[in-house]
C-alpha cells in the first residue's frame, strides 16, 4: 500500500508542469532511439522493443539487455532486419527479448544508445491500473474534490444539474430534474449517457474477467466511500451508474446528455456556473444504458443487492421503452450541441452504425439475457446477430461487448457460441492483416478522433481471439497494442499522463489548464489524421498528433478512452497461464 502511494505521488510529481503551456512538444526528426513499453512487460507475453534510426556502429553487433539494478548483461538480442515506413528514411528494427521472463528492472543498449528503464513482472501493471482508475475519482461531478495523492482540489461543482432543455410529455421546459453526480466526460464538463454506459460496461466486463486482482486495487477513495461494501472499482463505477439512473425518465427512456449551452473556458469545474440542460432522449442511449444496468444487476448482486435490483428494474424499464419504440428514435435539435459534443452521426462521425440502433439494442438484449436467462431477450439476440459483424466496442457501436459477454458467460459450446466465435476470429484475422501492414504494429487503421482508444479495443479483441484459440499470433498482436500506447510509437511517449518516464504532459483538459498542472492517469485521443482542432498536423497518419493543450482532437482524454486501456491491461493479464481469476 505504502509502495503504491509513494509511486502515485511520484507519478503525479513527474506529471507536474515545468514550463508554460505554450512550450508544447513538437516532434522533430528523432535521433536513434530504442523505444520500449515504459511500464514494462508481463512475463508470459512476447516482448519487443524497437530501434529507430541508423546504426552508427557495426550492424552485426548484438543488442544487450541489461539488469538496471546490478548492471549485469542478461541477454544478447539479435536485431531484426531493418524495414522502413512509407516515405520515411529512418529504418526500424525489432529487438525481440521474449526469452527473458525473469522479474526485474532492465534497459537495452545497442549502437551506443540506451533505452529507458522498464520492468518485467507479474504485478507491474498494478500501479498503472490504479492510476488509470483513479482518474474517474478525479472526474467526479457534484462533489468537492480533495485528493490527498495528487493535491488536486475544487469545491462541489454543478449542484444545479439540470433543467429540461425543451418540453416533453413528462416535463415542461425548464423543469429541474436531479441529475447531479456522475463523471465529467472528458477535458470538458458535459455528462453523456453514451460514454458513461460504454465506460461502465467496459469496467464491469474487466471485473467479470478478473475480479480477484481488481478487488485488491485500492483507489484511496474519499472518506465517505470507505464504508462501501464493494471493492473500489465497483464503488467508482457505481458513480457513473447512479448518475445514469437519474437520467432515466419515468417511461424508461434516457435523456442523452447534460451540459451547458456554451463551451466553458479553462476554469475549475466549480467555477462553471452556467445553466446546464438535459437534452432530448434517444433509443441508442436508452439501449446502451439498459445494457450497462443489466450488467450492473449481476455484478453487484452479491455485494450490493439493493443497488443490483434497482439496476435490473431500470434495465427492464429501458427495455420496455425500446419495445414500445421499435424504430430508432433520437430527439436532437439544432443548437443542442452549442456547448457539448453531439455523440451522434455528424460530419465528424460518419460510421454506418450511427444510422441504426440495432447494435445498441443487441447489446441491451445480450446483457439482459445473460442476467435474467429469459427467452425474449435471447430471441432478440438471435434475430439481430446475423446482421452484425464483430465490431469495435465504443459509443458508435457497443455490440462487440454483448458478443464477448455472451461467449464469456456461456460455458458450454452451443450453436450461438459457434456463431460468435466465427465472427470473433474473422475480426481478429482482419486485425492481424492490419498489424502486419503497419510499421508500428497497430491493429486499428482508422486514424480518427480517439484512435488510441480504438487501438486498445482492438487489442482486447485480439486477446479474446487468443483466449478462444490459443494462437500466439493473436497474443503477440494484442501485446503490441499495449506497447504502442505506452511507448513504442513514433513519438516514443506514453500516451497516458504521468505514466512512464516520458509521457504526455500537456493534455487538453479545462481543469488542468486552469491550474497549470497536469492531471495524472489520462489516456489521450492520439493520432487523428483529420486533426479537427487545426493544431495537430493533418494527414500525417500515426504522426497526426501533438502534445499541445489546444489540440482537443488528439490530446484530450475521455472516460471511455481510459476504460478501453484498463480493459486491455486486464484482458492481457488474464491470458497468463498462472493467473488467479
Ligand atoms: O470521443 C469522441 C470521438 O469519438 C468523436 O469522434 C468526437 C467528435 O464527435 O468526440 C469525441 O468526444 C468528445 C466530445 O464530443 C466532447 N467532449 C470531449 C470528448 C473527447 O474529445
Ligand atoms: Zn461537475
Amino acid at each position: 500500500m505504502i509502495r503504491i502511494l509513494t509511486r502515485l505521488i511520484l507519478l503525479a510529481l513527474i506529471a507536474w508542469p515545468v514550463g508554460t503551456w505554450a512550450k508544447a512538444m513538437h516532434p522533430k526528426p528523432a535521433p536513434p532511439r530504442i523505444l520500449v513499453n515504459q511500464v514494462g512487460y508481463l512475463p508470459h507475453l512476447p516482448k519487443r522493443a524497437l530501434f529507430t534510426g541508423d546504426p552508427s556502429g557495426p550492424k552485426e553487433a548484438k543488442a544487450i539487455l541489461v539488469d538496471s539494478e546490478t548492471q549485469t548483461p542478461m541477454l544478447k538480442i539479435t536485431p531484426g532486419r531493418p524495414y522502413r515506413e512509407k516515405n520515411r528514411a529512418t529504418p526500424l528494427r525489432i529487438l525481440d527479448f521474449s526469452a527473458l521472463k525473469k522479474e526485474g528492472r532492465y534497459h537495452i543498449t545497442w549502437q551506443g544508445i540506451r533505452s529507458l528503464d522498464f520492468h518485467i513482472g507479474h504485478e507491474i501493471y498494478t500501479d498503472a491500473l490504479t492510476l488509470l482508475l483513479r482518474s474517474y475519482t478525479l472526474q467526479r461531478c457534484g462533489v468537492a474534490l480533495e485528493d490527498p495523492l495528487t493535491g488536486l482540489r475544487h469545491g462541489p461543482c454543478h449542484l444545479q444539474d439540470a433543467l429540461v432543455a425543451r418540453e416533453d410529455p413528462f416535463a415542461p421546459m425548464g423543469t429541474r430534474v436531479d441529475a447531479r453526480g456522475g463523471w465529467h466526460d472528458a477535458g470538458d464538463f458535459g455528462k453523456y449517457v453514451a460514454t458513461t454506459a460504454i465506460t461502465a460496461g467496459r469496467l464491469l466486463a474487466a471485473w467479470e474477467k478478473a475480479p480477484t486482482p481488481l478487488k485488491a486495487l485500492s483507489l484511496s477513495l474519499p472518506h465517505h466511500d470507505r464504508a462501501s461494501p464493494t471493492c473500489d472499482l465497483l464503488t467508482e463505477t457505481r458513480v457513473g451508474l447512479l448518475w445514469m439512473l437519474r437520467m432515466q425518465r419515468s417511461d424508461g427512456a434516457l435523456y442523452r446528455k447534460l451540459s451547458g449551452s456554451s463551451w466553458p473556458s479553462p476554469i475549475s469545474p466549480d467555477e462553471d456556473s452556467q445553466t446546464r440542460y438535459l437534452y432530448g432522449i434517444s433509443s441508442p442511449e436508452t439501449a446502451k444504458a439498459a445494457a450497462a444496468f443489466a450488467m450492473a444487476a449481476r455484478v453487484y448482486k452479491a455485494s450490493d443487492p439493493v443497488f443490483s435490483r434497482q439496476c435490473l428494474s431500470a434495465a427492464r424499464k429501458a427495455w420496455e421503452f425500446l419495445v414500445a419504440n421499435p424504430e430508432m428514435l433520437i430527439d436532437h435539435q439544432p443548437g443542442d450541441d452549442s456547448g457539448s459534443g453531439p455523440y451522434l452521426y455528424s460530419p465528424v462521425d460518419r460510421e454506418a452504425t450511427l444510422t441504426t440502433d440495432l447494435d445498441d439494442r443487441f447489446w441491451a438484449a445480450a446483457e439482459l439475457f445473460i442476467t435474467t436467462r429469459e427467452t425474449p431477450f435471447l430471441k432478440e439476440v438471435e434475430r439481430i446477430l446475423p446482421m452484425l459483424p464483430w465490431g469495435l466496442y465504443e459509443w458508435k457501436d457497443p455490440s462487440a461487448l454483448g458478443m464477448a459477454n455472451l461467449l464469456h458467460h456461456q460455458k458450454k459450446a452451443t450453436r450461438l457460441t459457434a456463431r460468435l466465435k466465427k465472427k470473433l476470429i474473422l475480426r481478429a484475422d482482419t486485425l492481424i492483416l492490419h498489424v502486419k501492414k503497419c510499421p508500428w504494429f497497430t491493429a486499428n487503421p482508422r486514424l480518427i478522433w480517439g484512435s488510441n482508444k480504438m487501438i486498445a479495443e482492438e487489442g482486447i479483441t485480439l486477446a479474446l481471439a487468443y483466449e478462444q484459440t490459443g494462437n500466439p499470433v493473436y497474443l503477440s498482436a494484442a501485446s503490441a497494442q499495449l506497447n504502442f500506447l505506452l511507448g513504442i510509437n513514433p513519438f516514443g511517449i506514453s500516451f497516458v499522463t504521468g505514466l512512464g518516464e516520458h509521457s504526455v504532459r500537456h493534455s487538453n483538459h479545462l481543469f488542468a489548464r486552469a491550474l497549470g498542472k497536469s492531471i495524472p492517469g489520462l489516456l489521450v485521443g492520439g493520432a487523428n489524421a483529420s486533426a479537427e482542432d487545426g493544431i495537430a498536423p493533418k494527414g500525417k497518419g500515426l504522426r497526426s498528433y501533438v502534445d499541445d493543450p489546444r489540440s482537443y482532437a488528439t490530446n484530450e482524454y475521455a472516460i471511455d478512452y481510459n476504460a478501453s486501456l484498463i480493459g486491455l491491461i486486464v484482458h492481457l493479464t488474464a491470458t497468463s497461464p498462472g493467473r488467479v481469476p
